[in-house]
């Protein structure tokens, strides 16, 4: 078999301008604007990169958003006091601190500062909680990206095998529970991660195979059973000489063997990562309507 793309780009770019065209309907009907707070603490470059994505993707879906930079010196007191100001600013609908943050500084007791119901990145214990619990949330943006790439392309997964490799909070362990909960959903998943003895014996039997563990090239087409759908979350900067930047995007997957077994296949860049930054449009449009919070 030779795989098909899953062109991530594509469904991103139809899911933005759905979301352009319900701002306007919310703006026309006497509403302001939806509005980002996107927090950015010290100059990792990786994170300057995706917060310009996500606030150029603010501008053009009419979002308005603004950046605040803090040092990477900042105490975890002051950036937390910072939070609690937007927290009490009704005109900030959401709230977003990039990461990854500074070692100093314990990402989990920060995302506890974000009020929940301006938590559109979904990363808060009261959005997780209630999403295990199949309750209204905001589901954390990759793994709500990844579910519209499912939806587009008609990709079933109830009661298929899907195997998660990397069990992160950001992306692994919020999508295997949705892929074993979700309406719809209901696969049976496998959660695999760094101790996993002997990837190869999951990762074959997977009907579905989503990787999200930071590591270029660590699934090869022999790990794979023919006609598998392969959605691959990675994005590892690799030394490139040919490109201008020193640098090229590759993901988790080596495409090329990976790509002649798979039946589908998310390409890096241009796979999963449009969509996690759609859905950020999504959520923070969630918010400002108060759709999943009603005061
Ligand atoms: C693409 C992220 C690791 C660590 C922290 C488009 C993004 C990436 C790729 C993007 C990511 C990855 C984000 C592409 C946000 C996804 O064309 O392939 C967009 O902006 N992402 C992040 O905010 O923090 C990260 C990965």
């Amino acid at each position: 078999m030779s795989a098909s793309i899953l062109d991530g780009k594509m469904v991103a770019g139809l899911l933005r301008e759905n979301v352009s065209r319900d701002v306007k309907r919310w703006t026309e009907t006497g509403n302001r604007k939806p509005r980002l707070q996107v927090i950015l603490v010290g100059d990792n470059p990786g994170s300057h990169t995706y917060v310009s994505a996500k606030t150029k993707a603010c501008l053009e879906v009419g979002i308005d958003s603004d950046t605040l930079i803090l040092p990477d010196t900042v105490s975890d007191k002051e950036l937390k006091d910072t939070i609690r100001q937007f927290n009490n600013d009704d005109a900030t609908d959401g709230i977003l601190v990039q990461l990854p943050l500074p070692q100093h500084i314990d990402p989990m007791s920060v995302i506890e500062t974000i009020d929940h119901r301006k938590d559109v990145d979904g990363f808060h214990p009261m959005n997780i909680g209630r999403m295990t619990t199949g309750q209204p949330c905001f589901r954390p943006c990759t793994p709500a990206g990844i579910f519209e790439i499912f939806n587009y392309y008609s990709i079933q997964t109830k009661g298929k095998h899907a195997v998660m490799v990397g069990a992160s909070n950001i992306v692994g362990s919020p999508m295997a529970i949705l892929l074993s909960r979700e309406n719809d959903s209901k696969a049976t998943t496998t959660i695999c991660h760094k101790y996993t003895r002997d990837l190869t014996r999951h990762t074959i039997d997977a009907d579905i195979l989503i990787v999200a563990a930071g590591s270029p090239g660590l699934i090869t087409g022999q790990m794979v059973k023919e006609g598998v759908v392969v959605i691959d979350v990675g994005i590892n900067r690799v030394a490139d000489n040919q490109s201008e930047k020193g640098y090229r995007l590759t993901g988790d997957c080596e495409f090329d063997s990976v790509s002649k077994k798979a039946s589908w296949i998310t390409p890096v860049p241009g796979g999963v990562g449009p969509l996690t930054v759609a859905m950020l449009m999504k959520n923070t449009l969630l918010a400002a309507k108060k759709s999943i919070y009603p005061v």
